[in-house]
């Protein structure tokens, strides 16, 4: 028997691709949800969602004291009641003909399915060595730690077994990276040590319309999430970048 699925997708202020985003996963996918995680948008995105009087399409916002990346999609996963979910960015950087691939490998019994980026450089030079870089990092991380590691841990694309992962989010919601894009390596680091995971290969694209949200403040979040030496290298980096990381951090590590 197939089983449902739901699309979660971070919002914010993407009244550009919104509708098209919508609009094409439910022209490809009639049985997915669609669930628009959106940050407090102050453009016309709830209303485009509305529009479209399509009852698989949801458009939650969220709790405007309690913004971030990671929070959209983590509470999506909790609270969107299907057995799986798979996330992806509004912007069409992620090829919404994997979303079908990534279904099947959910059906077989994946734990985890990753959207695993192939030729990455194609982002730049300067973003692939960084991606690279700390990708690594993570391994060594995640590897001392007896987590399982994966080729692509940055990757905004994956997807899950619900029963295995909202207990898991739950449990940690608060050591949670919550301001943070790294979803995929909190998963990691709270989840069980052996983890059945699945790779559905797939080239990142160019946003399609609107702004990119990514800023410096990414870097610190990231390393943030990576033990008392990422901390540190979190807070160096935020030297570095004149960020005020005692305001990011409030009271947590004093
Ligand atoms: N809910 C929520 N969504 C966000 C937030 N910031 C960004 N997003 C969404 O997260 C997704 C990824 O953001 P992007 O700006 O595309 O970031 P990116 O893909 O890393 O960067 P680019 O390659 O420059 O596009 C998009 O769907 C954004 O709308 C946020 O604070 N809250
Ligand atoms: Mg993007």
């Amino acid at each position: 028997m197939a089983r449902f699925l739901t699309v979660v997708i971070p919002t914010c202020n993407e009244e550009k691709n919104i509708a098209n985003m919508a609009k094409a996963i439910r022209e490809q996918y009639p049985a997915f949800h669609v669930l628009f995680m959106d940050d407090n948008s102050t453009d016309s995105s709830k209303k485009l969602i509305e529009d479209l009087h399509d009852p698989m399409v949801t458009f939650f916002t969220r709790d405007p004291h309690d913004r971030g990346l990671a929070a959209s999609v983590l509470q999506g996963f909790v609270e969107c009641g299907t057995d799986y979910f798979i996330c992806m960015d509004c912007d069409f950087q992620h090829p919404i003909s994997a979303l079908g691939p990534m279904y099947e490998e959910l059906e077989k019994g994946a734990d985890l399915v990753v959207g695993t980026r192939v030729e990455r450089r194609a982002l730049g030079f300067i973003r692939w060595a960084g991606s690279w870089a700390f990708n690594v990092y993570c391994d060594l991380f995640l590897f001392v730690n007896h987590k399982p590691i994966t080729e692509d841990i940055m990757s905004g694309l994956f997807g899950g077994r619900r029963m295995l992962w909202a207990p898991i989010i739950t449990k940690h919601w608060n050591e949670m990276e919550l301001t943070g894009w790294k979803v995929l390596l909190d998963m990691l680091k709270f989840g069980p040590s052996k983890v059945d995971i699945h790779k559905v290969y797939y080239r990142f694209g160019h946003r399609a319309e609107g702004e990119s949200h990514i800023g410096p403040k990414v870097v610190i979040t990231s390393f943030h999430q990576c033990g008392p030496l990422g901390k540190f290298l979190a807070r160096v980096i935020a030297g570095l970048k004149d960020i005020n990381y005692e305001q990011m951090y409030p009271e947590k590590e004093l």
